[in-house]
């Protein structure tokens, strides 16, 4: 591991030399996904729920150039607060550890630092996917490429229905990426509990999701595994006003010509505005409790020497 690009803080190396467990997040959802101070103050919840439980929390960036595993108070206030940070995934890395620039890491992008420094856990709001219109576009996050292939189990509330969910799961299964429901049946979809598609299996204990990591990467199935958390039902948004929002959200993204890594972050922007914030609401909740599922199982796998 080149060590030298890394700045990890003290309390997680401790901890990941101590095999205490470690539960890493993605700085792109605080960035680019809510805007200035709810992202702030949601990181912070977020941090509190995962210390809650026990377990040390890593958010990771890139400040500099450097490559932070645990972003202390002050460089989250800059990550949340600053205009120039750059969404980094897979592709971007070179360019912005070896330019000495700002960045907040993806899906893609933190499971590749998190496995690179040992952490066996992450967590998210929704992974990325298959953009409707897909087939054509090719417009497929990198998200989906290191869930093949990178070694991290990955708790989400699902995929954004701004994605074509049949064709981000149908990727998933090609692929080989398990796809696991935590206590539910369906794949969420992110502001919904239901998405219209299934999980491939459910499973309702934290020791049995452990045990599905375990078994996959002790058989060397390299890869990640999603495991799909839906948002509390007192939480969860109507479908119909969801779909609304995102079919006007995404005509107008059409109408602008926005395309590539630009489209996620103004999609959210704009369903924000036409839920009149009620979306923004939905995504905080989702995260925190994704969060907590994520710190659980960092803890039972910690236990089990996973
Ligand atoms: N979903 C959200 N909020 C986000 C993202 C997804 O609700 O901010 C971000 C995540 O960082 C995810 C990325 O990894 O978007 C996927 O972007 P792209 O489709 O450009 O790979
Ligand atoms: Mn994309």
């Amino acid at each position: 591991m080149p060590l030298t690009l890394f700045d990890i803080n003290d309390e997680v190396k401790d901890a990941l030399a101590n095999n205490q467990a470690v539960l890493s997040l993605e700085s792109t959802v605080f960035a680019h996904g809510m805007p200035y101070p709810q992202n702030l103050e949601t990181a912070k919840k977020v941090v509190e729920v995962i210390r809650g439980e026990g377990v040390v929390p890593a958010i990771i960036g890139i400040i500099d150039g450097k490559i932070k595993v645990g972003l202390s108070d002050k460089e989250l206030e800059f990550i949340c607060t600053s205009k120039d940070i750059i969404k980094v995934s897979r592709r971007d890395l070179p360019y912005v550890v070896g330019s000495h620039k700002n960045g907040a890491t993806t899906v893609a992008s933190t499971m590749i630092l998190s496995h690179m420094v040992g952490i066996k856990v992450f967590v998210t709001g929704g992974i990325g996917g298959v953009h409707r219109g897909g087939e054509n576009t090719l417009d497929i996050s990198a998200d989906l490429n290191e869930l093949a292939k990178t070694d991290v189990a990955v708790v989400c509330a699902g995929a954004k229905a701004i994605l074509d969910i049949g064709m981000t799961l149908e990727f998933l299964e090609t692929r080989g990426v398990p796809v696991i429901g935590y206590k539910s049946e369906d794949f969420p979809a992110f502001y919904c509990r239901e998405s219209g598609f299934k999980c491939d299996y459910s499973i309702d204990t934290l020791e049995e999701l452990a045990k599905v990591v375990e078994v996959k990467w002790k058989m060397r199935l390299k890869g990640g595994v999603v495991i799909a958390n839906p948002i509390p039902k007192i939480h969860a948004m109507q479908i119909s006003e969801i779909n609304m929002a995102i079919s006007k959200a995404m005509l107008e993204a059409a109408e602008k010509d926005i395309i590539g890594k630009e489209i996620t972050p103004f999609l959210l922007e704009r369903i924000r505005q036409e839920t009149e914030g009620r979306s923004l609401i939905a995504n905080i909740h989702l995260l925190e409790n994704n969060a907590l599922v994520g710190a659980q199982l960092a803890k039972t796998m910690a236990e089990m020497d996973i």
